[in-house]
């Protein structure tokens, strides 16, 4: 979408609903969990799917009280096994011992999304391992697209769909019929990083976004396997966001047994968000659930414990205000140790600031603490504790008048 009045890039009103989540949790389960791999070959029997203790809500749980607010299930990986009962295959629960083959755990998690009202997205890989007609483009597309159009339509509102470049290298889908699907399907849906993406790929697995971060781009990396670009349609927006995706097992996207020990540290977490939320993108952190259905209980007390110190540190500003301009002045309400600030842009409006710096008034003097460049949606910036009376942010360049949402002062102590 363009303004009217600058030209400027803006994002939908979907991306901007989208950007505000922030925190999502991408949520790797199938064949791979049973078979002690990343990538089947898709010839593994689905025999050996049986995750007795399943419990989506325990997953859904996890997410919401770690702070997460939407949730991303691979329904179909690589290896081609569906968590759902298609039409399309036999290679799916369906055909499973679990729940006697009546089970659906796209339909579990998006029941226990909905309970606790939190967005939900999947990831459908284009690249398929198990399905013979993939070697005929024309019948694999008919055949994508009947999987896709029953994701999209039988199980309420998505918040996002992934398409994983990985395998596909070179391969050129349907993407316009795909893309008219989500459009008559799923209207409000992000679209991850392929065909006309409202959404990109940060370009890496370790959930981390480059600074500066710009929300335009005109392509990004298909997958970790080619430094190739992708060619996105041609209706493709220009802001299109990124989205940093990264497993909590160093790795590890997939459950693998007696692997605590790749579990990162919160300390990395931590370090891990003020690079994804504090450079403006999205964090995507997968938590892969274990072979009986359940989130490890490790697992589940790091990520909350993330969620927590993400509160902990801003949750409660020590002052904050919005403000337009070029010096946005905060007065804090009494002399105090800062060593946080967050600033959002009002992004509704573009990202028009390009250069700034942040100065604190200690002692009557102002002192430059942070030079930056991108604000976007949100810019986190950490800094050695100083004792200020008021903070201002000067804007040195923007495109447009700076519109600020959000200038938040903290002590993270
Ligand atoms: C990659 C895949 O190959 C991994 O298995 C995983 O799904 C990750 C999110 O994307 O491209």
């Amino acid at each position: 979408m363009v303004n009217l009045f600058t030209s400027l890039p803006v994002p939908t009103q979907q991306q901007l609903r989208w950007q505000d989540l922030e925190l999502g949790m991408f949520c790797h389960f199938g064949m791979n969990t049973f078979c002690d791999q990343e990538w089947g070959e898709g010839n593994d029997s689905p025999s050996l799917f049986n995750p007795v203790e399943l419990d989506a809500r325990q997953w859904v749980r996890t997410a919401k009280e770690a702070g997460f607010r939407y949730f991303v299930l691979t329904a179909k990986h690589h290896d081609g096994f569906c968590l759902w009962p298609t039409s399309t295959t036999d290679y799916s629960v369906a055909s499973s011992p679990w729940r006697d083959g009546k089970g659906d755990i796209v339909q579990d998690c998006a029941d226990a999304c909905r309970e606790e009202g939190i967005g939900f997205g999947l990831y459908v890989s284009p690249w398929d391992r198990h399905e013979p007609c993939y070697s005929d483009p024309q019948e694999y597309d008919k055949f994508y697209a009947k999987q896709l159009e029953e994701l999209l339509t039988g199980y309420g509102t998505l918040v996002e769909i992934w398409f994983d470049g990985a395998g596909s290298e070179g391969r050129e889908y349907d993407w316009t019929r795909i893309m008219n699907l989500i459009k008559q399907y799923q209207p409000d849906a992000m679209v991850f990083n392929m065909g006309a993406p409202t959404i990109r790929w940060v370009g890496n697995e370790d959930g981390l976004a480059p600074y500066p971060c710009w929300n335009t781009a005109e392509s990004a990396r298909v997958s970790m396997f080619s430094e190739a670009s992708l060619k996105w349609l041609p209706e493709t927006p220009r802001w299109v966001p990124a989205e940093c995706d990264v497993p909590i097992r160093k790795d590890r996207w997939f459950w693998h047994p007696d692997e605590e020990h790749l579990l990162i540290s919160l300390e990395q977490l931590m370090d891990i968000y003020y690079r994804s939320v504090g450079h403006g993108a999205t964090l995507l952190l997968n938590i892969a659930p274990d072979s009986r259905g359940l989130m490890p209980e490790v697992d589940v007390n790091r990520v909350i414990a993330l969620g927590n110190e993400i509160e902990r540190r801003f949750g409660h500003s020590l002052a904050e205000m919005t403000g337009e301009g070029d010096k946005i002045e905060l007065e804090l309400p009494e002399s105090l140790i800062i060593d946080d600030i967050i600033i959002m842009e009002d992004i509704a409006f573009g990202e028009r600031v390009h250069d700034y710096i942040i100065e604190a008034q200690s002692g009557g003097e102002w002192v430059e603490i942070i030079q930056g460049s991108a604000i976007g949606h949100k810019k986190i910036d950490q800094f050695k504790p100083i004792s200020a009376d008021k903070v201002r942010l000067r804007v040195l360049g923007a495109i447009e008048r700076p519109m600020i949402r959000r200038f938040a002062v903290f002590n993270s102590k």
